[in-house]
């Protein structure tokens, strides 16, 4: 049954002109609907209901945290962007240990890690055959040291994940710039994506400057989607890849309405200028995927986000910044500003020049996981894994267990059904009568609100505004404590 289940899957899933699959009376559309022509607002929101991610999409939205390392030759310069002009001879991490890396990240709760193989300055982590400019050229380990196959290890080691950042934009390649530049890349996609075992996620950013020759790339995005999903079909492709999306700021600020059927169409498409200009949106923009815009589209992506932000104020290591690393209260706010708001939560923590992640970094990690064990260790509602399928209006009482005391609630649709949730309610039975403690927009996968402290012994959530049935898999609520402004 799993294996037929699999094949009508994956046979949408090559065949997007398809109309969907359909399931218990139900068709679905995966990772993208086509409106028809003259398709009705109405037509068109049902069709956004029915929009579901693809298999690699929904295990993404499950990792919830994950982990970028910026390392390189930028942690030897003291630069966040390098010219592409710096000696090899600089990196010389002492002490590098990746597994030093993984272990604490594993430990820490992440559940991948994303290593930029090749930065800006376009120095590569690997001994590549497509330049001197890389480890080989150093004395790390005299050239024989290779810190993409280290962390891939660690990660087998320790059951974690593994993606690549690679830098489009290269300061370093003569070629840059040029039609050959294309083909160099994607060389160094081709020796990454085989050489190093499975690959979960292609990080490629937008940053696109000007190359060492002054002139600007015209990427050939569709040959470098193709190598990567020859090579390896099951990887997630991030930001200008199609599968999961920039939120639009590395603050680590998601939206409190977050639709992960959005409008908004990948960058890796060609026609994805024309469309975003045509309805006036960007990564930054507030609304990519209300009625609003719906209305507006021609087309739909399941594109759900992610909130990169860095555990300093750098992407890479500075040592002086060692006290300046992110408190528990701001990593705090920051998870549940984007696991909390219906995206995956990509924190950076940069190794320094030794090749280890430092004893600061780690400390912080460590009480940003013991808040979040303890804040979780309790759900204080009975039966809050019960499915629920609620139609606009619907409300479902749940009881807690005696003497809680709670400030926060977690909601949770089964988006393997689609995004439908626009508009809730969260109330409390207090002194005989029911009270709201807290409003909300969109749920989607996961959706998290904090409120004032209340001893209350039954909650009442509703849905006030669903695209077709909601199918709510999970209401749980618990108690974080609060943490004072100035923790640290
Ligand atoms: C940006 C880069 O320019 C930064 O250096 C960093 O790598 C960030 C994650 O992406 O586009």
């Amino acid at each position: 049954m799993k294996t037929l289940y699999r094949f009508i899957f994956f046979f949408c899933l090559s065949y997007s002109s398809l109309p969907g699959y359909t399931q218990q009376n139900e068709t679905y559309f995966i990772k993208h609907v086509s409106f028809p022509e003259g398709a009705s607002l109405a037509q068109k929101t049902d069709m956004a209901a029915r929009l579901i991610p693809t298999r690699q999409q929904l295990e993404w939205q499950n990792l919830e945290l994950t982990a970028f390392l910026h390392f390189g030759i930028n942690t030897f310069t003291g630069n966040e962007w390098g010219n592409g002009k710096e000696d090899p001879n600089l990196f010389n991490p002492t002490e590098l240990n990746a597994e030093q890396w993984v272990k604490n990240l594993k430990e820490t709760g992440f559940k991948m890690v994303i290593l930029t193989a090749k930065h800006h300055d376009g120095f590569c982590l690997w001994p590549t055959q497509t330049t001197t400019h890389s480890v080989a050229s150093s004395p790390w380990k005299k050239g024989k040291g290779d810190v993409v196959k280290e962390v891939r290890d660690a990660c087998a080691k320790y059951n974690m994940k593994f993606g690549f950042y690679l830098s489009p934009w290269d300061r370093h390649a003569k070629c840059y710039g040029t039609p050959q530049y294309n083909q160099y890349f994607i060389e160094q996609l081709t020796e990454l994506l085989t050489n190093y075992g499975e690959i979960h996620e292609v990080w490629f950013d937008g940053a696109n400057g000007e190359g060492p020759n002054g002139k600007k790339q015209v990427y050939d995005w569709e040959t470098f989607y193709r190598t990567i999903h020859s090579l390896q079909p099951h990887a997630t492709t991030a930001i200008m890849g199609d599968d999961v999306r920039w939120v639009g700021n590395e603050k680590g600020i998601g939206r409190k309405t977050e639709w992960s059927a959005t409008v908004l169409t990948p960058g890796m498409y060609k026609r994805s200028e024309t469309n975003n200009k045509a309805l006036g949106i960007s990564n930054t923009s507030e609304d990519l995927g209300s009625r609003n815009i719906l209305d507006k589209a021609d087309e739909l992506f399941w594109y759900p986000s992610e909130v990169d932000v860095s555990i300093r104020p750098g992407w890479f290591y500075h040592a002086e910044e060692d006290s300046k690393i992110k408190s528990l209260k701001q990593l705090t706010d920051i998870y549940f500003q984007s696991v909390g708001y219906n995206s995956v939560l990509l924190l950076n923590i940069p190794p320094d020049q030794r090749g280890l992640i430092h004893e600061n970094d780690i400390a912080q990690l460590k009480e940003f996981a013991a808040y979040r064990e303890k804040t979780f260790a309790i759900d204080f509602i009975e039966h809050g894994n019960a499915s629920w399928s609620a139609s606009n209006g619907d409300n479902r009482v749940y009881i807690l267990k005696p003497n809680s005391k709670i400030n926060m609630v977690l909601l949770q649709e089964d988006i393997s059904k689609g995004q439908r949730v626009g508009k809730f309610t969260v109330e409390g039975w207090i002194n005989g009568k029911w009270c709201i403690l807290c409003k909300g927009t969109t749920i989607g996968y996961k959706r998290m609100l904090r409120f004032d402290e209340t001893s209350i012994d039954k909650l009442r959530i509703t849905i006030l505004s669903s695209r077709k049935n909601a199918n709510i898999c999970k209401v749980a609520a618990y108690y974080a404590e609060p943490i004072p402004e100035e923790n640290k």
